[in-house]
């Protein structure tokens, strides 16, 4: 390659725990993703924002999402609430790249569009990316997903074909772009941006992945969320520092697997749930072989990170059919049964379930709450950075200062050596909230910034040794978060004047960034006949 800038692969996983994949203490096989993290640097204290579309518009913009009209999903709720497109007052990490000699690539999930039917300015295809593939909605069948585009063009027919599975599609294209990228424009860099839906529900794999891990789950939520702790203590992800025994301490709202009795059809679900992340390993090694057979691929900056927590929603049949927009038949013309059916094999084009809590709650391993909170559980996510030619830290170290989504688009376009405009189209934008990471991911001691977070409600701020948070229409709880990331031991009480500073902070932060007050939030749930998340 003659350039100096390199490749920039990012790689997003959709709903997928902080302790599932190999590297970070989990049992589901990932050696893919463990090579760039043995070759690279993982943090261990990366925030996301707590959901799909948020998570998306921050990894996208630098900035929160409440900033750029997506503080929910991407339902329009105008005048009242989000948009739920991305606002043109926004630069996008491809069109900031494009300024500077990039060619960008899109494929994966958008979920970043209220009209998904006609092209409009919020689609991919007019944020940045020269090339697309992949769904505009948020989520659905493998075997046969909806609103997917190649472009602006409607491609839903292409799935028609036997095998087809979109995990493997987002794979194939990804790599398709980079060979079609190597030949065409070979001394060019690159931004791929690779945003698989799995292992987000409906809980659908390929049975010969799902038969390789028949029985890994039998032990049960309890002692595999053991197992797990111990390894990511062993790892040094999580040390006695963080909280010790408390991080052990079950959700009471999960029962313990010895109370309960679908054990076959219980670790049938995680063992599709795993099948889903492996699937989505194999297609990063298959973009990772592509590169190396290239000759760019230690010219390439590889971020792979998640998009939130996993999620602990049980997908009932009334939820599903009011709620979820699914096909209701397969290809062949039989129908899909909606939701969580104990006795039913997940896995198949026929089902449409979810994991469910106690094994989100193994996901979440050692955290607190789920997808859509803010405690550590809900935001807590993986990150591996791998680029050998720029990043001088020893491989396979740990990096442990906080993070979160809008420090991404700062650190690629440092590493890109392009910069962050003032305007877009004419139009001003709000400068990036975030920094580079680069330093702290080379070693060096960076100080540390003030993290902030706001889904439906749920609020938080992090901020030296503490963080402040609260769930939607309850109190502010304090947590000493150095040494309490179980968020075992509520300090407000103790605390009335830390807790008055962080909430000061939080509430400058929500009006600057336009987050949605909580009643406005509820207002918009109620009008839409749908309650908020129960906890
Ligand atoms: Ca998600």
């Amino acid at each position: 390659m003659s350039t100096e800038r390199p490749d920039i692969v990012l790689v997003l996983a959709d709903d997928m725990g902080f302790s599932d994949i190999g590297c970070y203490g989990g049992e589901i096989e990932t050696p893919n993703i463990d090579r760039l993290a043995a070759e690279g640097v993982r943090l261990t204290q990366f925030y996301n924002t707590a959901r799909c579309s948020p998570s998306r518009a921050s990894l996208m913009t630098g900035l929160h999402p409440h900033q750029v009209g997506v503080g929910i999903l991407n339902f329009d709720d105008t005048p009242d609430g989000y948009p739920g497109d991305l606002s043109p007052a926004s630069v996008t990490v491809p069109e900031a790249l494009k300024a500077a000699g990039y060619a960008t690539y899109l494929s994966g999930k958008w979920h970043l569009s209220s009209d998904m039917e006609r092209p409009n300015a919020s689609w991919p295809t007019r944020r940045g990316f020269d090339r697309t593939f992949g769904t505009l909605e948020g989520a659905g069948s493998f075997y046969r997903p909806r609103t997917l585009m190649r472009d602006e063009t409607n491609v839903e027919h292409e799935a028609e074909q036997p095998g087809w599975f979109y995990t493997d599609a987002i794979s194939d294209h990804a790599v398709g772009f980079v060979e079609d990228h190597d030949a065409e424009h070979g001394d060019d860099p690159f931004f791929l941006y690779l945003a698989y839906t799995a292992p987000h529900w409906p809980l659908h794999a390929h049975e010969s992945d799902v038969e390789r891990y028949a029985g890994r789950f039998d032990a049960g939520w309890d002692t595999l969320r053991e197992e797990r702790l111990a390894r990511l203590v062993e790892e040094g992800i999580v040390t006695e520092d963080d909280g010790g025994a408390e991080l052990a301490r079950r959700d009471p709202r999960v029962a313990a697997w010895a109370d309960t009795t679908d054990h076959a059809w219980d670790a049938r679900r995680m063992e599709v749930y795993a099948a889903q992340v492996d699937r989505l390993d194999q297609g990063v090694g298959r973009v990772l072989d592509t590169l190396e057979r290239l000759g760019r691929l230690d010219d390439t900056l590889v971020v792979f990170l998640s998009d939130n927590g996993g999620c602990a929603e049980e997908l009932d049949r009334e939820f599903v059919t009011a709620f979820v927009p699914m096909q209701e038949t397969t290809r062949e013309g039989d129908p899909v049964v909606p939701g969580n059916v104990p006795g039913l094999d997940p896995g198949g084009e026929d089902t449409y379930m979810s994991y469910g809590r106690a094994w989100a709650h193994l996901s979440n391993t050692p955290f607190r709450e789920y997808k859509h909170w803010v405690h550590e559980g809900g935001i807590a996510t993986p990150l591996v950075a791998r680029w050998p030619r720029g990043l001088e830290v020893e491989p396979g170290s740990l990096q442990r200062r906080p993070f979160q989504l809008v420090d991404v688009l700062p650190t690629l376009l440092e590493a890109a050596g392009a910069s962050y405009p003032e305007t877009r189209d004419g139009v001003r934008v709000p400068p990036a909230e975030g920094r580079s990471m680069l330093p702290a991911l080379n070693g060096e001691d960076v100080a540390d910034a003030d993290l902030f977070w706001e889904h439906e409600g749920n609020s938080a701020v992090r901020s030296g040794p503490w963080k402040l948070v609260r769930k939607h229409g309850r109190d502010w709880e304090l947590y000493a978060i150095e040494t309490d990331r179980a968020e075992a031991h509520d300090r407000a009480a103790a605390h009335p004047d830390v807790v008055a500073d962080l909430a000061a902070r939080y509430d400058a932060w929500a009006h600057r960034c336009g987050v949605l007050p909580r009643e406005a939030v509820l207002a918009l749930y109620e009008r839409r006949g749908k309650g908020l998340p129960p906890e």
